[in-house]
Order: C-alpha cells, then sequence, then structure tokens
C-alpha cells in the first residue's frame, strides 16, 4: 500500500476468550519480545502450521531504499517451535526464481517481492508471491518448507490488471482451496486440486471481485472514491468453529487490522471491526493468523526496530482472544509479545540462529553450514528464552565456531545479559571464517527453566562465526 502522495506514481497499487484444555503457556519471564525478528527488517507475516511446527514467512525491507519506496527482493522463513525463539532459515525465494519477473514494470529482479503466503497439499509446499505490477506468481517445492521452490507454469498465476498483491491461501475442510488477494478490491479465484491453476467457470475467466459493500467491510472513516470501505489490503482467511474470517489491513492510512466473517470462504461477509489499532510508525500493516498449541495468534508488522518506519518493518506476534460467539477481542501491540507454549531443549543441537533477541549480531548463509550467526563484536548478545535445564543441570557446553581472531568468548548468564555466569567458553581461532570446531567449556549452577544469555566479549572488532551450541549432562561414573 502506498502513502497518498504516491499514487499517481505508482499506479498498479494506491495504494470471554476460550482457553482450550490442550492449551499450555509456561511460566517465564520471556515472551515473544515483540519485534520478533531483530537481525533484519521483516514485513508481511506469513505463519503456516506444519507437523507441530510453525513457520513463518516473511518479506524483506532492504536497509538501503531505492526511490525511497519499499525495497524488496527476497522472501525469508523461519521457524518456532515454543512462539519465543524463531530460528532463521535464510531466503527461501527471490524474484530470481521467476524468469518473467525480468518483464513488465516492478523493478525487475531488483524490487516488488511483495506479500507471500506459503501452504502445503499432498507433501508439496506451494508459496503464492505478488511480484509487484507484475501479477502474482506460484512457486512450488517438493523437497520440504524451505525449497528448493520452482515455477511450475514459467508466467504469472493471476496476470497484472486485477489489483494483484497480497495474496493469501486457504483450503476448506472439503479439500477445495481458494486464492484470495487485492487492493483496492479483494477478488478471489478457486484453485484447482493442482494448486497452480484455477476454475475458470465464474466471474471474470474464474476471477471474482468480492462485494465491496460497507456491510461487508465497515465504512472507511475518510473518503476515498477508490476505497468505499475500511478494505484496504492484505487479505487472510481463517476459519474457525465453522466460521470464516477475512482479516484484512484497513484504511485510511495508517493501516489498522480489521476483520469481517461469513459462511463460506468468499462471503458473504460482515464486517467485524478493528482487531488491531494503527501503530502510526509504519504506514502499512499486514494479518498472519494462524491457531498454534492450543492457542491463536496475531502476526502482525510495525516500525518498532531502530531506524524503523514505513519502509523498515519488523514482524511481531501477539494471542488473540475470542469472545463466545466468535467475535475478536480488540487487541494492542505489545513488548512483550506471546508466552512460550514449550521449552526449549539444550540438551541437543540448537542453531545459533535461534533467537528471542538479540543485540548487535546478524546472520548469514553458506553451502558449507546454512545459516550462521556473524557480525559478533564485543557487547552483542543473544538471548534464547525458557530454556529446560531439567533437575541435574548441565556441565558442559559445546559450540560450532570459526574464526581468526584470538580473544573473543561466550559468556554464558542466566535470565539477563547480566545475569549469573555458568560458564565462559574463549574461543580459540580456527584459522578461517569458514573452517568450523568444535570448542567446549565447563559449566555450573544451570538447573530448570531459565533464559540463556549467550554474551559475546572480548576483542576488537569482529570476532568469530557460530553455527551451533548445546549442553551436555555430567557424566555419570558407573
Ligand atoms: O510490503 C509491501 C506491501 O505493503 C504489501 O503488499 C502490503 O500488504 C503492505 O504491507
Amino acid at each position: 500500500m502506498n502513502p497518498s502522495n504516491m499514487n499517481a506514481k505508482y499506479p498498479h497499487h494506491c495504494l470471554a476468550f476460550i482457553l482450550t484444555a490442550a492449551s499450555v503457556v509456561f511460566s517465564s519471564n520471556c515472551y515473544a519480545l515483540n519485534p520478533i525478528i531483530q537481525t533484519i527488517y521483516t514485513a508481511d507475516p506469513a505463519p503456516m502450521v506444519h507437523d507441530g511446527v510453525c513457520y513463518l514467512y516473511v518479506d524483506h525491507d532492504e536497509n538501503k531504499l531505492v526511490n525511497n519506496f519499499f525495497t524488496m527482493k527476497d522472501w525469508r522463513c523461519f521457524t518456532s517451535t515454543d512462539m519465543v525463539n524463531w530460528t532463521d532459515h535464510g531466503v527461501v525465494a527471490s524474484l530470481h526464481n521467476f524468469k518473467w519477473a525480468a518483464s513488465g514494470w516492478g523493478g525487475g529482479f531488483e524490487n516488488g517481492a511483495w506479500a507471500l503466503q506459503t501452504i502445503e497439499r499432498d507433501g508439496k509446499w506451494y508459496m503464492y508471491c505478488p511480484l509487484q505490477g507484475r501479477g502474482i506468481g506460484v512457486l512450488v517445492s517438493t523437497k520440504g518448507p524451505f525449497g528448493p521452490f520452482t515455477d511450475p507454469i514459467g508466467k504469472p498465476l493471476i496476470g497484472a490488471k486485477y489489483d494483484s498483491i497480497d495474496p493469501t491461501v486457504f483450503i476448506d475442510d472439503d479439500g477445495q482451496a481458494y486464492l484470495c488477494w487485492g487492493n483496492p478490491r479483494c477478488w478471489y479465484v478457486k484453485l484447482n486440486q493442482d494448486m497452480i491453476s484455477y476454475d475458470t467457470s465464474s466471474g471474470d475467466h474464474g476471477l471474482v471481485v468480492q462485494d465491496m459493500t460497507v456491510e461487508a467491510f465497515g465504512k472507511r472513516s475518510k473518503e476515498d472514491p477508490k476505497r468505499p470501505t475500511s478494505y484496504e489490503e492484505g487479505p487472510w482467511l481463517y476459519k474457525r468453529n465453522k466460521l470464516y474470517y477475512l482479516f484484512f489491513a484497513g484504511g485510511p492510512i495508517s493501516e489498522h487490522l480489521g476483520y469481517s466473517t461469513g459462511s463460506s470462504p468468499t462471503g458473504p461477509w460482515k464486517y467485524g471491526g478493528v482487531v488491531l489499532p494503527a501503530e502510526g510508525r509504519s504506514f502499512t500493516d499486514h494479518p498472519g493468523v494462524v491457531d498454534y498449541k492450543g492457542h491463536t495468534y496475531l502476526f502482525y508488522h510495525n516500525g518498532a526496530l531502530p531506524g524503523g518506519g514505513g519502509f523498515h518493518r519488523s514482524v511481531c506476534v501477539d494471542e488473540m482472544k475470542f469472545n463466545p460467539d466468535g467475535s475478536i477481542v480488540q487487541m494492542t501491540m505489545t513488548k512483550e509479545g506471546a508466552a512460550p507454549v514449550a521449552t526449549l531443549n539444550p540438551y541437543q543441537r540448537v542453531e545459533a540462529e535461534t533467537i528471542a533477541w538479540e543485540s548487535g549480531v546478524k546472520t548469514a548463509k553458506n553451502a558449507n553450514v546454512g545459516v550462521y550467526v556473524t557480525g559478533i563484536n564485543d557487547g552483542d548478545y543473544i538471548k534464547v528464552c525458557s530454556v529446560d535445564f531439567g533437575d541435574t543441570g548441565a556441565a558442559k557446553f559445546m559450540a560450532s565456531v570459526a574464526g581468526t581472531t584470538e580473544g573473543g568468548a561466550i559468556e554464558l548468564r542466566l535470565d539477563d545479559p547480566a545475569g549469573k555466569l555458568i560458564g565462559t567458553l574463549n574461543v580459540k581461532a580456527t584459522g578461517s571464517p569458514d573452517k568450523w570446531e568444535t570448542q567446549s567449556c565447563d559449566v555450573n549452577g544451570a538447573k530448570g527453566v531459565h533464559n540463556l544469555v549467550l554474551k559475546f566479549t572480548g576483542g576488537n572488532g569482529p570476532l568469530f562465526n557460530f553455527d551451533w551450541w548445546k549442553f551436555e549432562y555430567p557424566t555419570i561414573e558407573k
């Protein structure tokens, strides 16, 4: 969505709750800590739950803007099993996955990777990606949620002229799949079983515009001839207790999040109200809603990170609650985020890029080890929440590190960066930033559930790269 003064420049897109018995929240003083990703700017969250894991697909606002507008080249994925610690899987697709990205208005391969959504069907992952100004494409992976993704049709699934941004995909209980999208109008198609084509028997060769009425989407507080209702963009389809929900970003800007409900995935819709009022620093917002481990979560974005704003956004998560009639309890953006729904096991390999909160570090990806933590300097830290050391407690810490600098260390502290020191790993140089060695140190005093802070100390300038860590129990003498 564009700020109003950009409309002429970018004509295509002027742009009583129920807690189930199954739900458990682990007591901890650590919540999701919004925004949940701090290493880069992320936007337009698209969560997906599969096999007990919450996958979060996002687009990515580049630090350096072109033409003082959205500058977005790729799509990324993060995962969590507890809603507080998020593992970075790096870039999973980019404009280069679409040969046709080069053609037409939108910035070629250099720009326009806008709000996506991914869904699994019969062991294949389908990613619906808008290429701003060029239409909506679809990618498929047969190998898993991180790809590799390929373009099976070699052209847009939805052409450029249908308000074609912000796809949401939904498979109903009867197996019928729907793709819904659009700014300023909300459109849908019924996807065929193959998920890469659609039923062309109704609407404009299969493309149907929803009834954009005030009853369906609420009255806009400021008159706009192109947008009579509060619907702006960013639809998200969701179903709960046989009731269908269409969440959306509502105008005028700065956007808020609103919702409508209906008896089918294509409406007719009845406006439900505001879910999340506007924040202000980011003039857009974008909903993503999933059920996970007995709770329902609303993902959204704002401009809360340092340097944040309309083109430098960050994804957040908070728990959503419902009234007994299915209406939604209005929310506010929080700094605390969601409570943990599981603990983290420190006795199995944990990727260093599993982070609840960090200060100063970056992530990178290479063919050798995948994603790792880099840009580590004296005083930086990574906080991991709700770590269960158990009753016996840990005796040893191991980390896979690589680098050429001597003098760096990983201090292991409980709860906070200044919390109790349970061990220090003095990291030895390995000879190269991509020559990885497992190094270890003794640990004392880590028992029970705590937040763990990996605090990096020593030296001047970048210290070492960091791929994974784990703790070990004491060895039992026989
Ligand atoms: O991220 C680019 C655009 O901004 C998205 O397509 C909209 O939903 C808004 O968030």
